[in-house]
């Protein structure tokens, strides 16, 4: 079992000053029965912590380091843009070539939006559809998760799934009276409520394939039934592509799909480890927001230099031809392995998977399509597969309802290694 004295003293003095000694609840491990490591430093798909022990990163900091930590075309375009200043409040090219490049690689985005967060993204983009339509009710999905926003905390995904908290206090039912919240993958429960409330739907916010309860895969023609479903009732689709975006594709799930929205919201990627949110799409909606319309959002370091420096560096590098094919054939291995390794153990355990993120489903059996059946994994199983693959030098999600991301970082033998440890920490499990 690798020391760690160094991030157990860390982890006191955080206790001490910051709520829960973290700055982002799901980091604390609560829910894997372990105090968090603290890290160092990151190179390619490692990570090391305080302590000098090393380990194979597959949360990728939730998603933006699909290049892998400390990519050299990155770290060089953040230090260029640096010489020049780190923030203006006053318009600066890069923002508008990040625009352009968003636009150019998301199919459905005319006009674009930055943010800092994608919280700020979502958000945001809910009170656009609202202003759009004049309506207050929005529709999201069990399970799904979009960022702390009061409107989005009703039943969801993510850190607030993983501690188990049933919505959260502060939010006035007033507020949580517009949200309504129905399950995933099920187009009848959504028919019903579209067509007995849609009129005064503003707006339906899905992740396309959620990641916030572990993933999640749409069956066939859900997306397409959401789609016209809002489309015959007035209604603004919003695919939540924080996670998603990027990741599945360079057009994101939107591409990898089909399926056009009328709004996205997007982070993580775009900001190449940097705070970056957006939120784009539609010419004709996107043109209410201030100061093109009536409808305000604003931020002193939405569209940084150093950040818009940093995603427009990440998005030239995914650019390069075969590297979603790459991304997509170790994501396949890493699940298919893990598929193998849990039959051999006799452990339960049910891998979905698309492209290069991933969940293992501890203590199922079969497919998992929705919320209350993730809900029914075994955590406690989970949190053992965790300490486990983390005594032996790899770092999986600190929750079952997360997802494991793959990056370009990780080589055919780091996942072989991966698949080395997992086959003894599965046997631990059974
Ligand atoms: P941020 O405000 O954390 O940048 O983004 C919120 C958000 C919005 N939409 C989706 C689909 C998301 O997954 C997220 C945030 N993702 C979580 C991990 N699943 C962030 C990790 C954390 O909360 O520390």
């Amino acid at each position: 079992m690798p020391h760690r004295e160094i991030s157990e003293r860390y982890f006191k003095e955080a206790v001490e000053v910051i709520p829960g000694g973290v700055n982002s609840p799901v980091r604390a491990c609560r829910a894997v029965g372990c105090d968090p490591i603290f890290v160092e430093r990151g190179q390619g798909c490692y990570i090391e912590d305080v302590d000098g022990n090393a380990y194979i990163d597959y949360v990728c900091s939730w998603g933006p380091m699909i290049l892998g930590h400390s990519h050299p075309d990155i770290n060089s375009a953040i230090a260029g843009a640096l010489d020049s200043g780190t923030s203006f409040g006053i318009p600066t090219w890069r923002e508008v070539e990040l625009a352009r490049r968003i636009c150019e690689c998301v199919p459905s985005v005319e006009l674009v939006r930055l943010v800092n967060s994608g919280t700020e993204a979502t958000m945001s983009a809910i009170r656009l559809a609202r202003g759009f339509t004049g309506r207050k009710k929005i529709v999201k999905f069990d399970g799904c998760y979009h960022g702390h926003a009061d409107s989005f905390l009703v039943k969801a995904g993510s850190g607030v799934a993983t501690l188990g908290i049933p919505g959260s206090p502060g939010i006035p039912e007033e507020i949580v009276a517009n949200t309504i919240s129905v399950p995933f993958n099920d187009l009848d429960v959504l028919k019903k409520i579209v067509e007995s409330q849609g009129e005064e739907i503003a707006a339906v916010i899905m992740e396309p394939v959620p990641a916030n309860m572990g993933v999640i895969l749409p069956v066939d023609g859900y997306l397409e039934g959401v789609r016209k479903l809002t489309s015959d009732h007035g209604i603004v689709l919003i695919f939540d592509e924080v996670i998603t975006g990027f990741r599945l594709a360079l057009g994101g799930a939107q591409e990898f799909f089909g399926v056009m929205p009328d709004l996205t919201t997007m982070g993580k990627i775009i900001g190449g480890g940097l705070p970056v949110g957006a939120y784009g799409g539609r010419r004709d909606i996107m043109e209410q927001i201030a100061p093109a319309g009536p409808v305000y959002q604003a931020g002193t370091l939405s569209g940084n230099p150093l950040a818009t420096a940093a995603g427009l560096a990440a998005l030239e590098a995914l650019s390069r031809p075969g590297t979603y094919e790459n991304l997509e054939a170790k994501g396949e291995a890493l699940a298919r392995g893990y598929r193998e390794i849990a039959e051999r153990s006799g452990v339960k355990c049910t891998v979905q998977n698309i492209g290069s993120m991933l969940t293992g489903f501890f203590g199922q059996a079969g497919l998992v399509r929705n919320f209350d059946q993730a809900l029914k994994s075994d955590t406690d199983m989970y949190g053992r597969f965790f300490r486990g693959m983390l005594a032996e030098g790899v770092y999986v999600a600190p929750s079952q309802f997360e997802a494991a991301m793959v990056s370009t970082a990780h080589s055919w033998d780091d996942i072989d290694d991966t698949l080395k440890v997992a086959e003894s920490v599965f046997k631990t499990l059974a």
